[in-house]
């Protein structure tokens, strides 16, 4: 720093939250911050230090607290996830098991690619104290605390060992947030001490640029060898995944797939990238897949893969594809090289629109549009069968195909006007073949890492994004119970959830997982449960609901849960309804094979049996 910069003597912490609080995007409205706030739990670790300064800062950077860190990161997650990584949120934590409950969450945010700030209070650099409340001690390094566990997890880690460290690792730090490629969670590891440290920082620090989000254009050469093996193909198929959406391609991916005649499946993170009712939309592709994509995926001579990762739940464990050749669009070059496809280095929307232009007026085959129009406008008549179910004779329960239906049912623009949140269990199989949305971003289900427990902290984030749709939060009873106090900070904050509970006593999805690789019923539905003489409790979920400031009720069947969804849409606040499912029932069509690896050797015939289908399953896939 020269001597006559001028400069401005403030802690640590305080020049942290001031830089946050600095930083502006470019909108169509205007500029907005680039942070949306600051999830916080405080404890020693950061009371003091980061507490004081948030409090300074109170009006440019909200603070919002909730119950549980991992939730609190799930929200800012899913904040940055509804804001296509536009915006996004920081969270900081006590030392200790405050800082390790992020870790979930900072791996849920490694594997989808978004963006969120971790702010952990660290240890004393000074060691004066040691070891503090809560400190992990390492008997061969002195300089490991707990927080070194968010290192394989983080895309960008550093720790502030010294107050002008942060000149450099903030803008680093931002870099990463907002880099399309190199996207994901970063931590800023703030030990207690240097928080509290004051430092004369430069002034102009705190007026930082607008920030901009890149967006890479192809390379000639790549693109030429793209065009030529695009230029000979009769039966493409692409491939929408998340970074459709987080580029704004959608627009791109409709005019690419009109113009040349391309059927389009999407992926979990992708869907939403086309309109449901398009001419060429095939529906959810993979293990939770629709008939029509993946009849077309086993068929295609080539696939285009555009901002996917290629995870197996879309590649049905590398054993979709038939013979096709891959062209894959990323921005992220480890994505684009997967299973020796030709890469295109690129933004989804420039490398949309670059090929679309070098490619001129061909078109796939006549027979392959045909065939993809016939399909998609098959899949469209079953879905409207399944979701239409009404009626359910008793005693069997209604199952989530129909539960879902009655959710869509009960807006007249649910398409338009809904986000669907959820993460795991049975219902994002069904979500992903079933949901139906016009509007980017309708859909927001977490598949990267399907965290149980995502979804009513998900759903918190996405209404603080988004407060003009409706957030239906679809959730199992076994991801509620994992995590739902959630449902008392909505209510606090004013961020009304509609919250679907499909209670079918158990993990019904790992249930049936375990049977198909031949195995018992055991340890997964409460009743093959080791159990007290008491036995399971029956759980009233809208009780529970109710005792944390929400309205609830319990309904048995589709025509009570249709009349009770009306009072939740009407409703002022959090509304959770719960509704007993059937644990068995999934919808059949649609799905392929995925790699669980079943036992070599067993006592069961159920798990031989098994494993010789498994086997010959494996002789499908390319390697
Ligand atoms: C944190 C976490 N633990 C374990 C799993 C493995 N898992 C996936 S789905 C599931 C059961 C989900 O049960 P529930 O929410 O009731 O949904 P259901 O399958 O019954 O519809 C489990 C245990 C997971 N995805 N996340
Ligand atoms: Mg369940």
């Amino acid at each position: 720093m020269s001597a006559h910069q001028k400069t401005i003597r403030l802690t640590m912490a305080q020049a942290l939250v001031r830089y946050l609080a600095a930083l502006r995007i470019d909108t169509p409205d205007g500029e907005v911050a680039l942070f949306g706030g600051v999830f916080s739990i405080f404890g020693h670790g950061n009371v003091a230090g980061l507490g004081e300064a948030l409090y300074q800062y109170r009006e440019q950077l909200p603070t919002y607290r909730a119950h549980n860190e991992q939730a609190m990161a799930h929200a800012a997650i899913a904040f940055a996830k509804a804001n296509m990584r536009r915006r996004m949120m920081a969270v900081t934590s006590s030392i200790g098991p405050g800082a390790t409950n992020l870790l979930t969450a900072a791996a849920l945010a490694h594997v989808n690619r978004l963006p969120v700030l971790l702010l952990p209070g660290d240890i004393f650099v000074s060691r004066r104290p040691d070891p503090v409340l809560q400190q992990v001690e390492n008997f061969q390094d002195g300089g490991i605390s707990a927080n070194d566990a968010f290192k394989p997890l983080s895309r960008y880690f550093d720790r502030i060992y010294y107050p002008e460290q942060l000149l450099t690792a903030l803008p680093r730090a931002i870099q990463v947030l907002t880099d399309a490629a190199q996207c994901g969670p970063v931590t800023l590891a703030l030990p207690q001490d240097v928080q509290a440290m004051a430092y004369d920082y430069p002034v102009e620090f705190f007026s930082p640029p607008v920030v901009k989000f890149r967006a890479q254009p192809p390379a000639a050469d790549e693109l030429h060898a793209a065009l030529e093996l695009l230029k000979n193909a009769q039966q493409p198929l692409i491939i929408a995944g998340g970074g459709v959406l987080y580029g704004e391609a959608t627009e791109a991916l409709r005019s690419f797939a009109e113009k040349h005649g391309v059927p389009v499946a999407e992926t979990q993170a992708g869907k939403s990238s086309l309109a449901w009712r398009h001419p060429l939309q095939l529906g959810a592709l993979g293990v939770t897949g629709s008939p029509a994509a993946n009849a077309l995926a086993a068929k295609a001579d080539v696939v285009i893969a555009v901002g996917t990762r290629l995870q197996d739940f879309t590649t049905g464990s590398h054993s979709l594809f038939g013979q096709a050749k891959l062209l894959s669009i990323n921005v992220n070059p480890v994505d684009a090289i997967k299973w020796q496809g030709t890469p295109l280095l690129a933004d989804a929307r420039l490398g949309l629109a670059a090929l679309s232009q070098g490619l001129g007026d061909w078109r796939s085959s006549a027979g392959w549009h045909a065939l993809a129009l016939e399909q998609a406008n098959a899949w469209r008549a079953t879905v409207d069968t399944i979701t239409s179910q009404r009626e359910v004779a008793a005693p069997a329960l209604p199952y989530d195909g129909e539960v879902i239906g009655a959710v869509q049912r009960s807006s007249i623009d649910s398409t338009v006007h809904d986000i669907v949140v959820c993460a795991a269990g049975t219902l994002p199989a069904e979500l992903h073949k079933l949901w139906r949305t016009s509007t980017p971003g309708g859909y927001h289900v977490e598949y990267g890492y399907s965290c149980m427990g995502y979804e009513i902290a998900g759903g918190l984030g996405v209404k603080m994004a988004q407060p003009d749709r409706d957030v239906i939060v679809m959730v199992g009873d076994g991801s509620y119970l994992m995590m739902n106090s959630e449902i008392a900070t909505s209510v606090m904050l004013g961020r009304k959830l509609i919250i679907v509970v499909l209670d079918n006593r158990g993990y019904g999805c790992i249930n049936r997982l375990q049977q198909a690789c031949g195995g018992a019923p055991f340890n997964n539905m409460l009743e093959d449960c080791l159990q007290g003489p008491l036995g399971a409790p029956a759980i009233d979920f809208a009780a529970h609901a109710k005792s944390l400031g929400a309205l609830a009720e319990n309904v048995k069947g589709i025509a009570e849960l249709e009349a009770a969804l009306q009072r939740a849409r009407a409703a002022d606040r959090t509304y959770l309804v719960c509704i007993d499912t059937d644990p068995k029932r999934t919808t059949e069509d649609g799905g392929c094979w995925w790699e669980v690896a079943v036992p070599e050797v067993s006592q069961r015939p159920q798990v031989q049996a098994a494993r010789a289908d498994y086997e010959q399953a494996r002789g499908n896939q390319k390697v």
